[in-house]
């Protein structure tokens, strides 16, 4: 599994790097690639090029939404180690994008990320129908602004220091995580004309990835490594996170994350063997060390 997503992290940075070569040149590109290019793990393009796979799709159908997804995710990144978010200095093992470019351009080069995968979801070399890229448009739209990753960054923000419980710290990870990687499991079918009950089912799985994604996450920063994740660990306690860990313990939220997982592979048997690699990376994705 490890070596695939390498692979397709791979062929997606290549995808970016012609991508940012064919922008007319601008002095926020350096700070966007150094975001979006060299490290990430690139998870979120296996998790869509899985998805494809249940639906069929080669990928020239979905390597922009691969691609898009990246731009947003790295933005995402970007902003949330600014001073006034989660102030971290360290990001894949390097410097995070504002220590290395100073404030002002990492907050004008996470905006820039964020349109841009706007366009490259309008791109004309993408051969989708235009109406489709209306509806890939509005989703993502949704699943990045208010009501998706900057909204449960909101939360995730306001809960510091604060008692919260389950279901508010479910529905914050939802939003800041799940959003995101509800548009990859969701996106594909939008690609190839599913029905709203297999649309809803693939939103309900992304969603649910996402959120074991942040549970995971949650885990590695109290028994990852700063070597393996690339970021400082141990630092939700410091900053006083509202996260399941704090509320259950380590161990109960293991549990709760292993019973997660099982709803999510249970989803995904219905689609028999094209489901396959998706169920892999679900397994990957509570098992990895970074
Ligand atoms: C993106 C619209 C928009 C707004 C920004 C700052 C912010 C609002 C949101 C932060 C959201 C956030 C940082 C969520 C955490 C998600 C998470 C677990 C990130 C780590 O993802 P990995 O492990 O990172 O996939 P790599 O480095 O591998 O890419």
């Amino acid at each position: 599994m490890q070596r695939e997503i390498k692979n397709n992290a791979k062929i997606v940075d290549r995808f970016l790097k012609k991508y940012f070569r064919n922008q007319n040149y601008s002095n926020l590109i350096p700070a966007m690639e150094y975001g979006t290019l060299f490290g990430g793990k690139k998870i979120r393009s296996t998790i869509i090029l899985n998805t494809a796979k249940i639906f069929n799709l080669n990928f020239s159908k979905v390597i922009n939404i691969c691609a898009a997804v990246e731009c947003i995710h790295s933005y995402s990144l970007i902003h949330d180690d600014l001073p006034c978010m989660d102030n971290d200095k360290l990001r894949r093992g390097k410097p995070s994008t504002h220590a290395k470019f100073g404030e002002s351009t990492a907050v004008l080069a996470g905006n820039s990320l964020l349109t841009m995968a706007f366009e490259i979801i309008t791109d004309k070399k993408y051969k989708v129908k235009p109406a489709i890229k209306v509806i890939l448009l509005k989703k993502l739209a949704e699943c990045a602004g208010h009501t998706g990753i900057a909204g449960g960054q909101f939360l995730d923000l306001s809960y510091e220091k604060r008692k919260i419980g389950v279901s508010k710290i479910t529905n914050m990870q939802k939003k800041k995580t799940g959003k995101l990687f509800e548009f990859c499991c969701l996106a594909p079918s939008i690609v190839s004309r599913k029905n709203n009950l297999t649309k809803r089912d693939m939103s309900i799985i992304g969603e649910e990835l996402g959120f074991l994604f942040q549970i995971a996450d949650d885990l590695l920063d109290i028994k990852g490594s700063k070597k393996n994740v690339g970021k400082p660990v141990k630092k939700d306690k410091k900053k006083g996170k509202s996260t399941l860990i704090k509320l259950l313990g380590y161990k109960k939220t293991l549990e709760f994350a292993f019973r997660r997982k099982k709803m999510i592979i249970d989803k995904l048997k219905k689609y028999g063997n094209k489901s396959k690699k998706l169920i892999q990376i679900t397994d990957f994705i509570l098992d990895r060390s970074y």
